[in-house]
């Protein structure tokens, strides 16, 4: 059993409704633990809708290479526009953390690439674990962190899980 630690963004859509179903899908694969749940304005090409965002916690059996096929399903699923790098889509799901690994090949690098530049990710990966540390940085204390903006929609509950 790995914990692993999945970001997930949606800024096309029902995005609340199609990240809290991204959730519930996640829980198939294993026990899951969901962040609160953020807004932020887009990184990238600002002219696109502020984003719904947030991190699940999954402690799963399924190797790295096999998560990403499942997470790639559940996009699909849940009907992935994506019309431009960094643009706006209907469900973005990254493999941000594996365990301890350090992944890189033609499909995967873990931790994820820009994961300590971006608050939308941060924040609630401290939700769910306030003491973590990734790439030997303790994330409670960076820069970023304590100075970040981002807007809390839902403290509780809104995976429904
Ligand atoms: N891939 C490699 N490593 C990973 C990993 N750790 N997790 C490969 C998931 N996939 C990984 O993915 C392209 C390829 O990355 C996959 O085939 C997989 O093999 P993709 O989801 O199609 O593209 P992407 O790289 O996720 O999209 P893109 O456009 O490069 O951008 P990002 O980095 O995902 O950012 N602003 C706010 N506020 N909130 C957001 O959530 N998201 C983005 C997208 C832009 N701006 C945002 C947000
Ligand atoms: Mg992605």
């Amino acid at each position: 059993m790995t914990v692993t630690y999945i970001g997930l963004g949606s800024n096309l859509g029902d995005s609340r409704q199609i990240l809290a179903e991204a959730v519930t899908k996640l829980a198939s694969l294993g026990q899951v633990q969901a962040s609160k749940l953020y807004q932020s304005p887009p990184m990238g090409p600002q002219d696109q809708p502020h984003y719904f965002n947030a991190v699940a916690r999954l402690e799963t059996d399924l190797q790295p290479l096999d998560l990403l096929d499942r997470l790639q399903a559940f996009e699909q699923e849940a009907g992935r526009v994506r019309l431009r790098h960094w643009g706006e889509r209907t469900l973005d799901l990254d493999l941000l953390i594996y365990g301890n690994e350090k992944i890189i090949n033609d499909r995967l690098t873990v931790p994820h690439v820009g994961v300590l530049e971006r608050d939308f990710v941060l924040l609630p990966l401290l939700d769910l674990d306030a003491n973590i540390i990734i790439h030997g940085q303790t994330v409670k204390d960076l820069e970023i962190v304590k100075q970040s903006t981002l807007t809390v929609i839902d403290n509780t509950n809104w995976a429904n899980i």
